[in-house]
């Protein structure tokens, strides 16, 4: 351990020593403050590829978070290779994981390979001594395959792969340096192994061909030698670049990397830029991922840039902060580019910024002032510190869908009848249906003003008459002698009327009656819940739903147990649906009804048309009507996470 580690260990423990008191000493409980401050490889231990993401040791999802260098071959790459500059991205920014882009054209490792070996066995060391996550990546860029015989003929002569070279004299550069660092780190549960940044201009025939014959084949050699070689029985994560700059993120989904270890520890990239590269829009890179993710692949975002995509012109950051969103919805850990002190839009750091840099904030760690960090560097930091893209997003708020005034009346004056026995005044009845056709009110809301009106109290109902009551108000029934039983000895035993009532607003069939009347319900679930499913049954399969169905669907959706995507898939892969065997232009016209909510134009109806008789499956056909803007709006309405 160097010096400085030690003295900002014995900081870092001095400081949780005092956290700890004052937790103690202000609650009188002990709280586990040191969690909070343990490294990212005492968190998650060796991390792992598994069902179709990637996991902490024991196996539950983990995103993790952090920078890529820029070119390390570059002065302006180069200036964090120390410990202060570790530490302050460790314990200041809180990085997870640290990517070492090592160019390999452009002056880079074909050039001085060497130097550039080294520096990634430096970077390994400090990212590790600090239990960061490190990717060494093989940073192709210009010309764009990593077939090129600048990439394959790269550092072959090294001293260093003497003994490997001698074993497989087949090997190409890309295979001799990553079976070197296999062999002397692959044990090393942080380490992992990007072996070709941004395949681009392939010129390889169609997108599928580019894969199958080039991208695959060289990924697959790579991969071999990484697991011929590796020091243990845990085989590193390796993740690989996909074509078009890493956003042909689907091409592997119907053909992936072999992994000799038969442990299927691959992952793929895919790459954006937020000045550039618009999430929300016309989604074709975020299809690519779904694709992917749907096939059980994993994805890795190793590079991306709050810039556009020459690295310069600007900051985007609410398309950047939509795109993180979306990650953390998907569990896609990413780095951003770049940790460089460079006068371009996507460095994090301004050109003055110290390249040994000491604790301003007197919190005994080191850090940058807010004008060494860039706006770029500011924003990141912000992100990957406070994790605020790593919640569970917000659920929509439902909307009233019944824009028919007459029904929505015909929902007040049903109160007005239940629970006062008399017909409605006009004023009251306007009222509280324009507040309901707004969305301003919900049905609960709404029946409580008459439940709890000082009118029904002067009629000083039993509990048997208020049981009965909310029987017909909420359920539109008479009351089974069982329900009417329990809810009147709930009653005699203390339990307040408001309880009872939230008994019966948090009802399957309150939202069922609510439903039919277009409204908010206010309970759990939701008529918004019933309403998706509901039109399901009949946009999909065509049939009124049957009742246990449908309570089943409500219940998972409610509970969070599936989203609105996930339903959906349920219903048009169901054996019931196929077992249709429609016809394209139907099953194309149904999906237009369920996801776009309308009947297809022409252009668009034949542009389905002619993917399907092209040979898209139907199948890749659905994954874009799901992940379709309307389709997301759609659900929003229903109160519904799409995604
Ligand atoms: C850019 C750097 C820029 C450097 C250039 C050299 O930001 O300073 O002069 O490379 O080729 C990528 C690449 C990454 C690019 C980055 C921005 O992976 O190497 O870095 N970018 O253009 N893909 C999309 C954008």
């Amino acid at each position: 351990m160097s010096t400085s580690k030690r003295i900002l260990r014995g900081a870092l423990s001095l400081l949780l020593a005092a956290a700890t008191f004052a937790a103690v000493f202000a609650f009188g409980i002990k709280v586990n403050v040191s969690a909070a401050m343990a490294t990212p490889y005492e968190r998650y231990g060796r991390i792992k590829v598994s069902g179709g993401t990637l996991c902490d040791e024991s196996g539950n999802p983990v995103q993790l978070r952090g920078m890529s260098t820029h070119g390390i071959h570059w002065d302006v790459g180069e200036w964090i290779f120390n410990d202060t500059v570790f530490d302050a991205l460790t314990y200041d920014w809180k990085c997870d994981v640290i990517r070492l882009a090592m160019y390999v054209a452009e002056g880079g490792y074909a050039s001085d390979p060497a130097g550039c070996l080294k520096k990634v066995e430096d970077g390994i060391k400090y990212a590790s001594d600090r239990g960061l996550y490190v990717i060494v990546d093989w940073h192709i860029l210009n010309p764009g395959n990593p077939m090129d015989g600048q990439y394959l003929n790269a550092g072959k002569d090294l001293p260093q792969y003497a003994s490997i070279r001698a074993a497989h004299p087949e090997y190409t550069g890309p295979q001799l340096f990553f079976a070197y660092l296999s062999q002397k780190y692959g044990d090393k549960g942080n380490l992992l192994f990007e072996t070709a940044n941004e395949p681009n201009c392939l010129n390889a025939g169609g997108i599928q061909d580019e894969w199958n014959n080039v991208l695959k084949p060289y990924h697959d050699s790579v991969v071999s030698a990484i697991r011929a070689y590796d020091r243990d029985s845990n085989p590193n994560i390796v993740i690989c670049g996909t074509g078009n700059w890493d956003q042909y993120v689907d091409q592997p989904a119907t053909n992936p990397v072999n992994d000799p270890s038969g442990k299927g520890q691959v992952m793929y990239t895919i790459h954006f830029y937020a000045g550039t590269h618009d999430v929300g829009g016309d989604r074709w890179i975020e299809n690519n991922i779904q694709t992917t993710l749907n096939a059980g692949l994993a994805v890795f975002c190793t590079e991306w840039g709050v810039s556009q995509a020459d690295g310069n012109g600007g900051v985007f950051t609410e398309n950047a902060s939509r795109w993180l969103r979306f990650f953390s919805e998907h569990n896609i850990s990413w780095c951003a580019w770049s940790l460089a002190r460079k006068n371009e839009s996507s460095a994090a750091f301004t050109v003055n910024a110290s390249a040994t840099p000491t604790d301003h904030n007197g919190d005994g760690i080191p850090d940058w002032t807010d004008s060494e960090l860039s706006e770029a560097g500011r924003f990141l930091r912000g992100k990957i510190r406070d994790g605020k893209d790593n919640i569970t997003p917000e659920k929509p708020k439902e909307k009233p869908r019944n824009t028919d005034r007459k029904k929505v009346e015909a929902f007040v004056e049903r109160l007005y009848t239940q629970v006062l026995g008399r017909a409605s005044e006009p004023a009251g009845k306007n009222d509280w249906t324009a507040k309901l056709m707004k969305g301003e009110t919900d049905g609960m809301t709404t029946a409580a003003g008459f439940i709890y009106s000082t009118e029904l109290a002067k009629r000083n109902l039993t509990d048997e008459q208020f049981v009965d009551m909310l029987y017909r108000t909420f359920f539109d029934r008479q009351a089974d002698a069982a329900g009417r039983k329990y809810w009147i000895g709930k009653l005699a035993s203390g339990s307040s009327k408001q309880d009872v009532v939230m008994g019966f607003v948090n009802s399957f069939e309150w939202a069922c009656l609510c439903d039919d009347f277009g409204i908010i319900s206010g309970g759990n679930p939701s008529a918004g819940t019933v309403g998706f499913v509901r039109r399901m049954y009949t946009t999909c399969l065509g049939r009124k739903y049957d009742p246990n169905g449908l309570r089943d669907w409500v219940y998972k959706l409610a509970t969070g147990q599936r989203t609105g995507a996930q339903v959906a898939y349920g219903f048009f892969l169901s054996s019931e649906f196929t077992g249709f065997n429609l016809p394209n232009d139907e099953y194309v016209r149904r999906l237009y009804r369920t996801f776009f909510d309308r009947e297809p134009d022409d252009a668009g109806f034949n542009d389905w048309m002619g993917r399907l008789s092209a040979g898209k499956s139907r199948k890749e056909i659905l994954d874009g009507f799901i992940y379709s803007n309307e389709f997301r709006e759609l659900c929003s309405d229903f109160g519904i996470i799409r995604g």
